[in-house]
Order: structure tokens, then C-alpha cells, then sequence
């Protein structure tokens, strides 16, 4: 039996799919309203039903990228607070735990940015990869606090996001540098931090971020500049904990070259993965809602958070 997704969870899917909606915090977000959206349409007559409908929502929503924790992460949170016997308790229950989600991911956010904000001083700048709105949220409250700061950012191909990045620091009126992703060696020597957001981050404080993030913070490394990762704690990938690896994203090959360029070169092949893992050793410090920590202590984190508890709810039988 085919069970009936709201029109909106599957707008919202393909929305996430095609990186129109991208960044883990963002997706994390329109999952958790997509859940609710399911929630509010339904016309499912039992329980039963109702959940099997939720089911194939989040199923939907949790096959559409593989790196970001923070998407079934929100998606386990909307199923933890999903309660009653009823349908309309039920779809009380799961709007208002998709809602508490929500408002939680936000205040995460200002929270971070205060704590990586302590970190920057007056007059730094700071080298950026991707668009990461943890990240930023760090920079903002540093200028709230009354600090100048300047940004090199980094292009980051294939997508561009950097651009997104350029465009929000401009907004705060920031000074831009906009570098291409090769030239960010060079500019470390200009650099007094560098800034990274993080899509998931492994219990032995691995950092799955944009690809050529790891390349970064070897850079940085060897050049005596601190590199931090600003991430909410949605961002920490329970499965891990059990030894599972990450999954990293592989995109269209047209995102790295077009058609017409890649027949002119001939046969050749093209790979283009999404995301990269920088070991721990590489990164001074994960800065989250909860603290600041040694990449090396996550876990500790981790633990405290999820305990052994990793649900799976897009894979319950419908
Ligand atoms: C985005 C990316 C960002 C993280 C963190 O990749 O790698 O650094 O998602 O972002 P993509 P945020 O553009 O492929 O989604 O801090 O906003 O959650």
C-alpha cells in the first residue's frame, strides 16, 4: 500500500535534493517543518495510519542527502515527541515537538555565536570555507560585541557557496577578500582564524564539512593558524558512537565541469565528492551551544546527549 506524503514534504525533499535548500541547520530546519506540515494535512483515520504516514514523511525527507546528522537528527526529535492514542493528539504532539525543535535550533545558534564570538578579537580577521550559518552566527555576535572584523573567503567549488558567505558579511558590512579555494595557503599567512561550520562531526571529533575543509586545516595547521568548527550539537552524529561511519555525499559530475568542456578534453573521468573528514588532530576546537571543546572530547558530549538511544523512525515498518 502506497501511503499518502503531503504534497509539501515532497516540495520540501526535492528542495534539499537540488541544494535549494542546503546547510545542514537549514535543512535541519525545513525537515522538521516539512514533519509538521505532514502532520497538520493528514487525513489519516487511525493511529496507525497517521504514524505509517509520518513514516514515509520522514523516509522521503532522510533520502535526500546522506552527510548532514542534523537532518534524521531533527527527524528524531519530531518522532521522540510524538505521543497520544489518538490522531489529533498524535498530530498535536509532533507539530508542537517540530515547532519546540525549531525554536531550540535557534536559540542553539545565538548561544554558539556568543561562545565562538570570545574567540575573536577586535580588528581579526578570518579565512572562511562554504556558507555555514554557524559560522556566521560566531562572526555576528563578535561584531555585536563591538569587535571589527575582515574575511577572506574562499570561493569553494563546485558550488560557490563562498559567494553566499561574501554576501552575508557584506550585508553586516563586513570587508570581503574572495579568494579561489587554491589560494587559501597563501592567505593564511593574513589570517588570524579560520572559521569552518560542519555538516557532521564523528565521535573521535572527526569534522565532516564542505570538501576541501581537511585540505584547509592541514594549511592551517602548518602554518600556526587556529582553525575552529562552529557547530550546534545536532550537528554530533550518534551512529558513530557505534563505530558507523559517515557517508559522504557524491554529486553530478556537471557540477565540477560542463558537457561541451568535458567532450573537448576527451575521455577522462570526473568525480565529485561533497563533503571531506578532517581528523581531530587537525582541528584546535569544536565550538557548540554547550561549550567549547577539544575535538578529542566530543564524545563525552555525545554521550550525554543521545546515550545509547540512536531510533531510526524512516525505517519502522509502515
Ligand atoms: C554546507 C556545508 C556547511 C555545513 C554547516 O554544504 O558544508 O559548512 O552544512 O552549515 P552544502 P550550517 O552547501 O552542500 O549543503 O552552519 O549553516 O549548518
Amino acid at each position: 500500500m502506497d501511503t499518502a506524503v503531503a504534497p509539501e514534504v515532497e516540495a520540501v525533499a526535492a528542495d534539499i535534493a537540488s541544494m535549494e535548500t542546503r546547510g545542514a541547520a537549514t535543512i535541519a530546519r525545513a525537515a522538521a517543518d516539512a514533519l509538521a506540515a505532514q502532520a497538520r494535512e493528514s487525513d489519516a483515520e487511525t493511529p496507525s495510519e497517521f504514524r505509517a504516514e509520518m513514516t514515509a514523511a520522514a523516509r522521503t525527507l532522510h533520502d535526500t542527502r546522506p552527510t548532514a546528522v542534523s537532518l534524521p537528527n531533527a527527524l528524531r526529535y519530531v518522532f521522540q515527541g510524538m505521543d497520544g492514542t489518538t490522531v489529533e493528539s498524535l498530530r498535536q504532539s509532533a507539530v508542537d515537538s517540530a515547532e519546540t525543535f525549531c525554536a531550540q535550533l535557534e536559540r542553539a545558534q545565538t548561544d554558539l555565536g556568543e561562545i565562538g564570538a570570545n574567540r575573536l578579537r577586535d580588528g581579526d580577521t578570518v579565512m572562511t570555507h562554504c556558507h555555514s550559518t554557524d559560522a556566521l552566527a560566531c562572526i555576528e555576535a563578535a561584531l555585536d560585541q563591538g569587535k571589527e572584523l575582515s574575511a577572506i573567503v574562499k570561493e569553494t567549488r563546485p558550488r560557490n557557496q563562498g559567494h553566499i558567505t561574501a554576501q552575508r558579511l557584506r550585508e553586516l558590512d563586513v570587508p570581503v577578500t574572495l579568494i579561489v579555494d587554491s589560494a587559501a595557503r597563501r592567505y593564511l599567512d593574513e589570517v588570524d582564524h579560520v572559521l569552518v561550520g560542519a555538516d557532521s562531526i564523528a565521535a573521535d571529533g572527526s569534522v565532516i564539512n564542505k570538501i576541501g575543509t581537511a585540505g584547509l586545516a592541514v594549511s592551517a595547521r602548518e602554518r600556526g593558524v587556529p582553525i575552529v568548527t562552529a557547530a550546534q550539537t545536532i550537528k554530533l552524529h550518534p551512529d558513530t558512537m557505534t563505530g558507523h561511519t559517515v557517508e559522504i555525499e557524491t554529486r553530478d559530475e556537471a557540477e565540477v565541469i560542463d558537457d561541451e568542456s568535458r567532450a573537448e578534453i576527451g575521455e577522462i573521468e570526473v568525480e565529485n565528492p561533497a563533503f571531506d573528514v578532517t581528523p581531530p588532530r587537525y582541528m584546535d576546537a569544536i565550538v557548540t551551544e554547550r561549550g567549547q571543546f577539544p575535538p578529542e572530547s566530543i564524545v563525552t558530549l555525545m554521550r550525554e546527549l543521545f546515550g545509547e538511544a540512536t531510533a531510526r523512525p524512516w525505517e519502522e515498518p509502515a
